[in-house]
């Protein structure tokens, strides 16, 4: 009966010897794992943040590293629409809108602004106040300062109903 037991025990006892020796690798996996999944976490990090960060932030206007003049007009253009700037510099965008409506200038990623269009659309006379935007009346001038952190295309536009549909679009090439 002891014996038995015995046997039992020991019969008992490799499957847990087994499932230790699991353990044990996995932990040595798990062990392995940080280092992976940091590299991992640290790639999709810099690809999300590439991502947000893609088109640049707000710039500090104390940082100014040169001023571009933009024109928005009523013939739906942004003049110039095409804009060539240094990765790393800070623009401040002199916005002046020429037309008899209202206009506006707003950084960002051609999906983020098919987005913010589409929401325009349905609530028509929907404000902002951020940073990558500056809206004007017409005859306003404003200004948006925006610093350019990654190499790319960074798009902009103005989202007023209607206006980015006509292609009231433009880009700015970081290199
Ligand atoms: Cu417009």
């Amino acid at each position: 009966m002891k014996a038995r037991m015995l046997m039992l025990a020991a019969l008992a006892l490799t499957p847990i010897a087994a499932t230790a020796h699991d353990d044990a690798h996995q932990g040595m996996m798990h062990g392995m794992m940080p280092g992976m999944m940091h590299g991992k976490a640290e790639s999709g990090h810099s690809g999300d943040s590439g991502h947000a960060q893609g088109v640049g932030k707000a710039g500090d206007p104390k940082k100014i590293s040169r001023t571009i003049q933009v024109l928005m007009s009523d013939d739906m253009k942004f003049t110039p629409a095409k804009v060539n700037v240094k990765r790393g510099e800070t623009i401040r965008f002199v916005v002046r809108n020429a037309g008899q409506t209202k206009h506006e200038m707003v950084i960002g990623s051609m999906a983020e602004l098919k987005e913010h269009a589409e929401s325009m659309r349905k609530m028509p006379g929907m404000e902002h106040d951020e940073p990558n935007q500056v809206t004007l009346d017409a005859g306003k001038s404003g200004e948006l300062v925006w610093h350019f952190t990654k190499a790319g295309a960074v798009d902009f536009a103005c989202l007023q109903p209607g206006h980015f549909e006509a292609g009231m679009m433009g880009k700015v090439s970081v290199k």
